[in-house]
């Protein structure tokens, strides 16, 4: 490819010449709900971002391309705080990112971890993310040092959330693993563990068979430190149209026989709308039924 004679005379973000780096990092954030907040002023608040929720450092040139992936349906008052915190955070850390919404069309159980499979795709489709963040809509990362760019393997992030008391979930759930929240794969993690399970309807277990994943593919979780891996999750009643998939545990302990035939090289949908807004893509997507 021919050199882009503008980014070509652009300096690296975060070189140590590079004078706007300074200062950046403020380390813990402050969460807060403010009340009458509207998409509105975020979008005030953040006149570099342009449309379909996409930024590049104006001063210099980024070393990381990120694309943050939310399941989403009905939490619309969530999201809006979710981009409240999450444009401002990730352009202090100076990276090339966009937001894309995954919308589950329709009033079927909801399936987070089929919306993800989708968002992979239809992010990929669009660009070369060198790192996407799966992110659920009601967490609300508090300090600048959770770095949101890919490490050598797949990474939880949300490792220590208020609804834990902030500690280590391994310390407060009934097991060791857990990989829900917030998680960060490269393309190349996505696709050696063949993307996420498509059968999980309903709330609970498709993070934990993710995780088992993660190491039946061969890999490792890495994780951030319990001071910096902080979120604040807004609370919120028990969705319509989620409820606890009994089937979890059955499946979860299948998935050694099962992730190879059902992820990435299965996952079907029809994309019912793609909207390049001011403040994120919002894909809706009809995602079918259970089988
Ligand atoms: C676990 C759920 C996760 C959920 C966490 C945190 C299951 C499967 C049986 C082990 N897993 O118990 O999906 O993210 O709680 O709320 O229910």
């Amino acid at each position: 490819l021919p050199a882009d004679p503008v980014s070509a005379s652009m300096l690296l973000c975060g070189s140590a010449s590079d004078p706007i780096n300074q200062n950046l990092f403020c380390g813990p954030i402050h969460v807060s709900f403010p009340s009458g907040l509207t998409l509105a002023q975020v979008q005030k608040k953040n006149p570099l971002v342009v449309s379909g929720g996409r930024y590049r450092p104006p001063d210099c040139e980024a070393r990381h391309r990120t694309a943050i992936i939310i399941p989403h349906r009905h939490r619309e008052h969530h999201l809006k705080f979710l981009l409240y915190y999450l444009h401002p955070f990730l352009q202090r850390q100076q990276l090339s990112y966009g937001i894309y919404v995954i919308h589950q069309a329709g009033n079927y159980t909801f399936n987070r971890a089929k919306l993800m499979n989708v968002g992979f795709r239809e992010a990929m489709r669009e660009e070369d993310w060198d790192c996407l963040f799966f992110h659920d809509v009601d967490l609300i990362p508090e300090d600048d040092r959770n770095l949101y760019v890919c490490d050598a393997n797949p990474k939880h992030a949300a490792i220590a959330m208020d609804k834990f008391g902030y500690k280590c979930a391994a310390a407060v759930l009934p097991y060791k693993m857990y990989f829900g929240g917030v998680s960060a794969l490269s393309p190349l993690h996505y696709l050696k563990m063949n993307g996420f399970p498509n059968n999980y309807w309903g709330w609970g277990g498709e993070d934990d068979d993710i995780g088992v994943r993660v190491s039946l593919a061969g890999m490792f979780i890495s994780r951030p430190s319990l001071k910096v891996g902080r979120y604040k999750m807004i609370k919120h009643k028990l969705d319509k149209g989620n409820d606890v998939n009994p089937k979890r545990f059955n499946m979860l302990a299948k998935t050694r026989q099962t992730w190879k035939m059902d992820g990435m090289n299965t996952v079907e949908y029809e994309v019912v709308s793609r909207d390049y807004l001011p403040l994120y893509t919002n894909i809706t997507v009809n995602i079918g039924t259970e089988s």
